[in-house]
């Protein structure tokens, strides 16, 4: 069989949020990719994941081009509560912040619209790819993989691999070249989504006695909620009514009288990590999101912590080639890291306060112990107006480094 022959300048492992947005941003920096991705055009696409982006987000797909529909249909929140067993206390991010807010749109819509747009431009993206290979990264990157019985090779300058946790390229850096930092929680998330209309206007973290639960949602008429379950749990045992039932109990009694309910489009159970590799470069392969770290969601952190990634790679490869400076590349690791620990240790915070810890022993404490430290921290933030900054400036998202 012969092979397929490309050459690009930037090779893009993975058409999900990450990949497609530094697609779309080299081009606009005359920077020419291609993306090969594993899983089918129409699998990516039916992903239901993150809701809420940070500013710095939604500047960049403008910065993209392809902000139209979210500025149509997103909205703008300017604040959320946390519910501490019933007690509500809502967090002013606008006011906490001098002016900031956060947007509500989901991933599955962004990632819909910069697919289409990449479409549009004919920017070239291989999906449904098998064996999916990357080598002499160091040197002279190559990526080799299979689709539909044909064998392609694309010969590169540099590879972005923005192929999420279980994907290929944190694996081709040899295992002595990178430190893995993992802490995998007790328990999931389980997801449902609806369309029914929101039970408040804003997001709601709620922590009982029960475990945690949150209201969300993606636009007036369609719900996003979760509940905190054990991590053993499956989702066949959780009918529509099960949930909902469930729900009501963990939600403020005056909004679970309000609650609408309806059957489940959608309903998974996501497991909690916190995830750092180190260093996040290898020779001329870059990690970009998902590939390089976790966070639990409590933060809303990861698809805004992927795309402040992809920022600071656009920026360092559009000063290799296009203002000479050779070896801006390889700061890559160094600055994105730094943005990394803070969104996982934000995300680890927000996922200790909140949760129900179903141990006897967590970090070396008695649960009971645990609990009540925890409390006291989330009852002290949320008791004074410098507590509460604190919450809304990380949760705006902390700005993206200037790069000089
Ligand atoms: P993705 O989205 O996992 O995309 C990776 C892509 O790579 C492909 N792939 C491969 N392609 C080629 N070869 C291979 N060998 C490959 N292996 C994999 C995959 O098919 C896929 O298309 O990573 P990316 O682009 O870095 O984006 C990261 C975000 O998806 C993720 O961080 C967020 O969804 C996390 N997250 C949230 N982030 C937020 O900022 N705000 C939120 O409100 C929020 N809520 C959430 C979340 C994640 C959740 N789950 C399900 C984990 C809520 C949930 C429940
Ligand atoms: C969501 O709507 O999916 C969502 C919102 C906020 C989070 C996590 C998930 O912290």
């Amino acid at each position: 069989m012969t092979t397929q022959t490309h050459h690009t300048q930037v090779a893009i492992i993975g058409a999900g949020p990450s990949g497609l947005l530094l697609g779309h941003l080299l081009d606009q920096a005359g920077i020419s990719n291609i993306i090969v991705e594993r899983a089918d055009r129409d699998y990516v696409l039916a992903r239901i994941r993150a809701g809420i982006l940070e500013q710095g987000f939604v500047d960049l797909v403008k910065q993209a081009g392809v902000h139209h529909r979210m500025e149509k249909e997103g909205k703008v929140h300017h604040g959320f509560d946390i519910a501490l067993y019933g007690q509500r206390t809502r967090i002013d991010l606008t006011r906490l912040t001098d002016g900031q807010s956060v947007m509500c749109y989901g991933q599955t819509e962004i990632t819909r619209d910069m697919t289409e747009a990449r479409e549009q431009k004919g920017l070239p993206t291989f999906y449904t790819c098998h064996d999916v290979a990357l080598s002499d990264v160091q040197a002279s990157p190559v990526v080799t993989f299979e689709q539909n019985g044909q064998q392609h090779r694309i010969t590169c300058d540099y590879v972005a691999g923005c192929d999420g946790f279980h994907g290929v390229s944190r694996r081709t850096i040899p295992e002595h070249k990178r430190t893995e930092h993992e802490r995998v929680y007790p328990f999931g998330w389980l997801g449902l989504l609806s369309d029914t209309p929101p039970v408040a206007d804003e997001l709601i973290y709620c922590k009982t006695h029960r475990g945690f639960a949150l209201a969300s949602m993606r636009s007036d008429t369609r719900s996003r909620y979760y509940l905190q379950v054990p991590v053993t749990d499956d989702v066949k045992n959780w009918s529509d009514d099960a949930f909902w039932d469930e729900l009501k109990k963990r939600l403020p009694e005056d909004l679970a009288q309000q609650l609408v309910t309806g059957p489940s489009i959608e309903k998974s159970i996501a497991p909690l990590r916190s995830f750092v590799c180190e260093p996040m470069q290898y020779g001329k392969l870059f990690l970009v999101g998902d590939a390089a770290h976790i966070v639990p969601p409590t933060g809303a952190k990861g698809l805004n912590l992927a795309a402040s990634d992809v920022s600071t790679l656009y920026q360092l490869l559009d000063r290799h080639y296009n203002r000479q400076d050779k070896d801006a590349p390889y700061r890559y690791s160094e600055i994105a890291l730094r943005r990394v620990w803070h969104a996982e240790r934000f995300s680890w915070w927000m996922s200790n306060m909140l949760h129900d810890f179903d141990q006897t022993q967590v970090n070396g404490m008695e649960k009971l112990t645990f609990d009540r430290f925890m409390q006291s921290e989330l009852d002290f933030y949320l008791s004074h107006e410098e507590g509460q900054k604190v919450i809304a400036r990380q949760y705006v998202g902390l700005p993206y480094e200037a790069i000089d």
